[in-house]
Parts: structure tokens; C-alpha cells; sequence
């Protein structure tokens, strides 16, 4: 199954994009979910969103499971957070776009989600943890946010300007 080269930062033309909702799930789209999957065990990473391999389609892949567990992958297309807890976390956030960094990020504890499954069946979530975290940082990227976009603008500015200058450098 092919891996996909991961998009990262400086490229902010395709990480802000707004990604458009899949019209059916297709045969087309499990294959992109299965390379997705692929491309996000390999990085490693426990989450990837359609875009950040460079498809603006409201599509993402989740799994959880730890090294060694039982695989656990989750295929989520047309996502819709219906609810937000009130009481918040943080958690120490990364992402395969944004190589090397890593920030606390404070969102909603819980969230329950409307979505199509593998089978284009619609299904809800309730999730909890780092669950919620991870559905919320890929359904941001699905709208052009990053979690970079909820730390402060000091730290953001100081992270982009790190990649753009990297670029420069040919070090990326
Ligand atoms: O692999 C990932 N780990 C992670 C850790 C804390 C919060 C979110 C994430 S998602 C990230 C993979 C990624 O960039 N998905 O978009
Ligand atoms: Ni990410």
C-alpha cells in the first residue's frame, strides 16, 4: 500500500485550505483511507487528515492502539463536532505537519460527533480523552486550523518563522 509524502510547514497554502465534504464513500475513498493509514503508521502518528497529504476531502484516519495492541483504525468522512462539553483539558499537542514541536493546547474535554463510516453509514461518537483531542485536531484541519492556531501569537509566529527560515536554508 503506498505511503503518501506528509505536507509540513512553511506550505500553508495547502495546510489552510478548507476541505470539502466527500459526496458518497466510495471505492475511491476507502482506498485514500487505506493509504492515509498507511502513511500515518509509518510517520508515526495517531491521526491524519486528508489534507495533509494534500486532498482537500473532509476525510481522516484515527487509531489509538498502542505499539504491539491490536490495530484499531478509525475512518471517519464528513465529520460534524454536535456537541462540546463545557469543561476543558489540556494536552500536549503534536503534529505530523508541524514536525518537532509540541505545545499544551486547551480544548473542550468531550465532544460527540456525526460522521459516515467506512460503509458511508452515518454514525455518532462520543469521545472522551485523548480521543477528543486527537478528533479535534484533525477536524481542524479539515478547516484550514492548526494547533499552532490556539497557542499564543508569540510562539506561533516563532514556529512558522523557524520553518519559512529552514526552507531558505534548504533544510526541508
Ligand atoms: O500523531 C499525532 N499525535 C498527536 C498528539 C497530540 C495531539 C494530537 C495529535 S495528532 C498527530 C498526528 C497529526 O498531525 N494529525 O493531524
Ligand atoms: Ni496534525
Amino acid at each position: 500500500m503506498p505511503q503518501i509524502p506528509i505536507i509540513t510547514l512553511p506550505d500553508e497554502k495547502t495546510l489552510r485550505e478548507v476541505s470539502r465534504p466527500v459526496a458518497q464513500v466510495d471505492a475511491g475513498v476507502r482506498r485514500l483511507w487505506d493509504d492515509m493509514l498507511e502513511t500515518m503508521y509509518r510517520a508515526p502518528g495517531i491521526g491524519l487528515a486528508a489534507i495533509q497529504v494534500g486532498v482537500p476531502q473532509r476525510l481522516l484516519v484515527i487509531d489509538l492502539s498502542k505499539d504491539g495492541e491490536e490495530k484499531k483504525p478509525l475512518f471517519v468522512a464528513n465529520p460534524e463536532i454536535v456537541w462540546s462539553s463545557p469543561a476543558q483539558s489540556d494536552y500536549e499537542e503534536g503534529c505530523l505537519s508541524i514536525p518537532e514541536y509540541y505545545e499544551m493546547v486547551t480544548r473542550p474535554s468531550e465532544i460527540r460527533i456525526r460522521y459516515r463510516d467506512r460503509q458511508g453509514e452515518p454514525m455518532e461518537l462520543h469521545a472522551t480523552g485523548l480521543m477528543s483531542t486527537c478528533l479535534q485536531h484533525e477536524i481542524d484541519h479539515l478547516n484550514g486550523v492548526l494547533f499552532i492556531d490556539h497557542i499564543s501569537r508569540l510562539k506561533r509566529e516563532r514556529v512558522l518563522k523557524k520553518f519559512q527560515k529552514a526552507q531558505k536554508l534548504g533544510k526541508l
